[in-house]
């Protein structure tokens, strides 16, 4: 063995050097020369073991998301690769850097049909266009670990290397200094992006001519809050969210209108609808119908990205650069706006909507309206908390309920919009900042799918993290909720309650069994007691809540067909029409038909 070891224990090491020192994975035969590597090496790159390969990529991606970092994942070949995907796309699809190393059996079997043999290239061509490469040669170690984080990071996309197990375990050296050879090296700092003067120019010429702006943020504005602020406020207007973007601005700002979309708030639909001026920064927010009709609107985006920016509404200006500087850039040359009416009338429809909400919210359901749980959690938030959602009803309330302050962060699914991140996420962030309180939401469907197990590595690992604080909030309606929600009012089917009925599942004696901290409310006036208990518990907890599956899950905005559809639904016989009828007369579903 060369003094640098194995080829998988100088690639450890090289991680290192690029700052990684936390792998999540799984093990497997496919990649025993890196278990192996870890006996030297796991004080500098910790190896932590997930109940499930799904669950290392969701927590890589969960990393990169919360800290900036590249997330690293790892797998065995053939099955335990196989299932680091569905983990993978969604980093892809946000555009995080994940690096994902997998296992490969040994280069003189391949093509052998060999047991386990999957054309890894090949499957993971897709999720990491990028760059995904086999490492076939000891030497070529170096350069194919560095290129892969770098790509990563400098592309903000999934990477990934495949080691044959062979490879793994020989002799690392570096290349021979001969043709052909390559000599990469670690680390690079990001550029400084600012769009051209004469851009930032006309930006701000058709900003100061526009009366009525409305921003719209994402993630890309996360470390641009002072910015968008002062911006906001020299141009009278208001600022709304995509979902990957809602922490990036706190919600307690008057003018904060929430999130937009399907999952959004009806101030956030109604500015964009009716402002003179989309202004777009850091978000590449995808659904059509929640933007200004086609071409309908003066429109300027700022994303450090050119093969994205345009890519969503058509543009009067185009402004490539960061966020942040951007804006630095641009502040000087915006006019403050002395009519503040259109200012005025979005803080009203702000206020208004909040009231609306915790009307909602108040509203009897049987046992639990969901929307009061998440009413009772917002004024509870610890300061510096983190917060991931799943996908699922319970995206909707996180999304309108959960007021968030500075210094919170917040995490979800927001492209590939898959179930199950939420305890995944949940574990990476408690990994990450272990002295930040982190509360996971999901639905009953998605916690039996893959957030129980993550619920055992949550149970193992906790007692190492300084605050204790994790918190799995299960909203329990023995439905998939969000899905029986859209055949209703999208394609105006009843409910089938043999693809949307779920199985009963205790989750408080569950987490009591695995050592945690188990509430189970059903009922109103313990949800709030429960909040308390769980906040100040001394280990995780699962709060699980029986919640009503009839409160609708609407867009801020029904349109009259959807309502057409809503009524053939329960015209054709679903099963809980009476119950679901009884909610609407209480007014949410009218209200949302009629306004
Ligand atoms: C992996 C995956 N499978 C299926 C879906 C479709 N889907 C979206 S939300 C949802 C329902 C989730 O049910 P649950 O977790 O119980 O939450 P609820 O909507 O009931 O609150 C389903 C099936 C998805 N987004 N991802
Ligand atoms: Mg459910």
């Amino acid at each position: 063995m060369s003094e640098k070891g194995s080829v998988a224990a100088y690639t450890l090491n090289r991680l290192h050097e690029w700052g990684i020192d936390r792998i999540y994975g799984y093990p497997g035969d496919g990649i025993n020369g890196f278990l192996g590597a870890f006996h030297e090496k796991g004080d500098q790159v910790r190896f932590i073991q997930t109940r499930h390969e799904e669950i290392a990529a969701f927590a890589a991606t969960a990393h990169a998301k919360l800290t900036g970092e590249v997330g690293v994942c790892m797998a065995t070949s053939g099955p335990g690769a196989i299932h680091l995907l569905n983990g993978l796309y969604d980093a892809k699809l946000d555009h995080q850097p994940v690096v994902a190393i997998i296992g490969q059996q040994k280069t003189f079997s391949m093509g052998a049909n060999y047991q386990q043999e999957v054309d890894l290239n090949t499957l993971f061509k897709d999720v990491a266009s990028e760059f995904v490469q086999t490492c076939a040669s000891p030497h070529s170690a170096r350069h194919l670990i560095d290129r892969a984080v770098r790509i990563a990071q400098a592309r903000r996309s999934v990477t990934c290397v495949i080691f044959p197990s062979d490879i793994q375990e020989e002799s690392y050296s570096d290349p021979p200094a001969e043709h052909g050879a390559v000599f990469s090296s670690v680390g690079f700092k990001q550029p400084r992006v600012l769009p051209q003067d004469d851009d930032l120019r006309r930006a701000a010429e058709l900003l100061n001519r526009s009366e009525r702006v409305a921003m719209l943020i994402g993630q890309g504005a996360a470390n641009a809050a002072d910015e968008v602020v002062e911006t906001a406020n020299q141009l009278g207007c208001g600022v709304s969210k995509a979902l990957n973007g809602r922490a990036a601005l706190p919600d307690d700002l008057p003018f904060v209108t929430g999130s937009i979309g399907l999952l959004g708030t009806k101030p956030s639909h109604e500015m964009v609808m009716n402002c003179d001026t989309l202004f777009m920064v850091g978000t590449s927010f995808p659904y059509a119908e929640w933007l200004p009709r086609d071409g309908e609107k003066n429109a300027i985006q700022i994303d450090i990205d050119p093969g994205m920016i345009g890519s969503r509404y058509p543009l009067d200006v185009t402004l490539v650069g960061d966020a942040k500087e951007t804006l630095r850039a641009l502040l000087p040359q915006l006019e403050h706006k002395k009519d503040r009416s259109w200012r005025e009338h979005i803080e009203s429809e702000v206020e208004r909507w909040s009231r609306i909400l915790g009307e909602r919210s108040q509203l009897e359901a049987e046992p639990i309206n969901p929307q009061y749980v998440f009413h009772e959690l917002s004024p509870r938030l610890p300061d510096r908390c983190i917060l991931t959602a799943d996908s699922g009803s319970a995206t909707n309330w996180w999304a309108r309920h959960l007021k968030l302050r500075a210094g919170m962060k917040a995490a979800l699914s927001g492209t590939l919009a898959t179930m199950c991140p939420g305890v995944p996420y949940a574990l990476a962030a408690k990994f990450a900042y272990p002295d930040r309180p982190v509360i996971a939401s999901l639905g009953d469907g998605a916690m039996q799918m893959l957030g129980n197990n993550a619920l055992v590595d949550v149970a193992r690992y906790w007692p190492e993290w300084s605050d204790p604080r994790c918190i799995v909030l299960v909203l329990n309606n023995h439905d998939l909720n969000q899905v029986t929600w859209e055949q209703r009012v999208l394609a105006g089917d009843p409910k089938t309650p043999a693809t949307q009925d779920l199985p009963d599942f205790n989750f408080a004696g569950y987490a009591e069994l695995l050592g945690l901290k188990g509430i189970r409310v059903d009922a109103k006036d313990q949800v709030a007691d429960a909040w308390d208990e769980a906040l100040a518990a001394d280990r995780p907890v699962v709060y699980e809540a029986i919640t009503d599956p009839n409160v609708p899950p609407l867009p801020p905005h029904i349109k009259m067909e959807q309502a057409k559809k809503m009524g053939r639904a329960m015209l054709e016989g679903d099963a809980d029409r009476v119950a679901i009828a009884k909610q609407s007369a209480k007014g949410k579903l009218q209200e949302l038909i009629n306004r």
